[in-house]
């Protein structure tokens, strides 16, 4: 990195919120990680972050820092790079993240989520101890090449594609919206086969005919890289297949993965634009009272922290039925939802409380609100999470 990091000298003075006391439903595991998390926010993420975000540039530093938190793979094994913690872990780790940055947790969501568990769950031996503890300690960087530009909510319909060629197969094709592409080492793609069932393949940056084009001009999610995948007559040697899984649910189950570490992480931007709405609130006065005095500021102040209660209750159960290995995918989809449509209500809120102070980068409600727009969209949009539950409680598939 050779650019400077520039620090910001406003001190992070988020409080945690807690209005249901969920804390005392955690273990001292979880509240260690998660204090281990928040600080490490607070110290690396808030000072910089705001600078990052206005040029539009990724803090690649930060990697080896998440690494070293503890972010990548929190409930993957030790021995295959990840925590060896447990699923309510994973999540409130990425509360804490998104908390300070929505593209922060991205990062990390996407090297364990996305490259990691893939890696991990359908990977042979070889490959396992080949790539996981680079990624876990944060030496190589990885993407998931799953969205084409023709084919996003629908997966299913992707082009990109493998032929057998001897003890290699040649992949053509591109991904596009590939968060981490242009910094990756590794790419986890998900391409059709000659018989069109669906495999996952690892190709590495240095292959011949393989390019990752960043994409510019993002309103949202400005501190992660985001790019396309591009594949020219690449030659992938057969062993960098992922031996264990077929078809669509290989890559779906990634992202049941990433989409529960969503519903915890929308949770921690809902947070951070509260808390500053509250203490704005606090402050701030016009026509002689502290705006916090009148009854329509509560009014918002209540309303926020109701839904927040209610998103946070949501991801406490979901991350005890995950640990019991009980969580449905449709149930993950419900989270995702309904906690990423709170953040971003909240977040617009909170934007309004702040008067014309809410739109400048002294506060964090813009970058979180501009962030979440991203966040609605991706991991399945909103609208194909309320198919996926209407599917569910009905029986009946409306996608087609
Ligand atoms: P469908 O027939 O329903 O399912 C095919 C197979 O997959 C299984 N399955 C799942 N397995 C695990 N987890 C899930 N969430 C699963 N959903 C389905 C299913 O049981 C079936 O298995 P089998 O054994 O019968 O073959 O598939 P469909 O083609 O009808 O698609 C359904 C639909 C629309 C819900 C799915 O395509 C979908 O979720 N679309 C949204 C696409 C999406 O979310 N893309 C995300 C790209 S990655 C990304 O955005 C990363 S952002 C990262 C960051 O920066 O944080
Ligand atoms: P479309 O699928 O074209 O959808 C457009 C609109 O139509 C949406 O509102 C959608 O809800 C609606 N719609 C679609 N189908 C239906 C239907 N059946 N019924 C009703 N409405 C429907 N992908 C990856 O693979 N890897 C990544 O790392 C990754 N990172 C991303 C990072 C960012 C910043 C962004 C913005 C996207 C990222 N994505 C990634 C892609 C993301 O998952 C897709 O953008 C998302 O799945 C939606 O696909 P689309 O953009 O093609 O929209």
């Amino acid at each position: 990195m050779s650019q400077e990091i520039k620090k910001s000298s406003k001190t992070d003075l988020y409080e945690h919120h807690d209005y249901y006391a969920i804390d005392s439903l955690l273990s001292e595991d979880h509240l260690l990680a998660r204090d281990a998390v928040r600080q490490w926010v607070k110290q690396e993420v808030s000072p910089i972050i705001e600078d990052y975000a206005n040029r539009s540039a990724c803090p690649e530093h930060l990697f080896k820092g998440l690494a070293e938190v503890g972010a990548f793979g929190p409930s993957l094994p030790v021995e295959y790079g990840g925590g060896g913690m447990d699923e309510m872990a994973y999540g409130i780790i990425m509360q804490e993240l998104e908390r300070g940055d929505s593209g922060i947790r991205s990062m990390a969501s996407v090297q364990g989520s996305l490259v990691m568990y893939p890696i991990y769950r359908f990977g042979n031996e070889e490959q396992k101890r080949k790539y996981l503890p680079k990624l876990g300690n944060g030496d190589f960087i990885g993407c998931f090449g799953l969205t084409e530009p023709d084919h996003g909510s629908n997966p299913a319909g992707m082009i990109t594609n493998i032929k057998d060629d001897g003890d290699a197969y040649i992949l053509n094709g591109a991904k596009m919206w590939i968060t981490n592409s242009p910094v990756a080492d590794i790419a986890v793609v998900w391409a059709k086969d000659e018989d069109g069932i669906i495999r996952g393949i690892i190709v590495e940056k240095d292959m011949k005919g393989f390019s990752a084009p960043e994409i510019h001009g993002k309103w949202s999610l400005r501190a992660s890289v985001t790019g396309e995948l591009v594949f020219e007559d690449v030659r992938v040697p057969k062993a960098n297949v992922l031996p264990n899984v077929q078809g669509l649910k290989g890559p779906l189950s990634c992202l049941s993965k990433a989409r529960y570490g969503i519903a915890w992480g929308a949770v921690g931007a809902a947070l951070d634009c509260y808390d500053s709405a509250l203490r704005y609130s606090k402050e701030r006065e016009q026509f002689g009272k502290k705006l916090g005095e009148f009854q329509l500021t509560q009014k918002k102040l209540a309303e926020m922290i109701t839904e927040i209660t209610k998103a946070q209750l949501l991801v406490w159960r979901l991350g005890t039925l995950a640990n019991q290995g009980l969580a449905t995918p449709a149930q993950i989809s419900m989270a995702k939802r309904n906690n990423v449509a709170m953040a971003l209500e909240v977040a617009r809120e909170a934007r309004q409380m702040h008067g014309g102070m809410g739109i400048t980068s002294e506060y964090p409600i813009m970058r979180h609100m501009m962030n979440l727009e991203s966040v609605v969209t991706y991991e399945g949009t909103h609208d194909i999470h309320l198919l996926i539950t209407g599917m569910d409680v009905t029986g009946f598939n409306a996608f087609g």
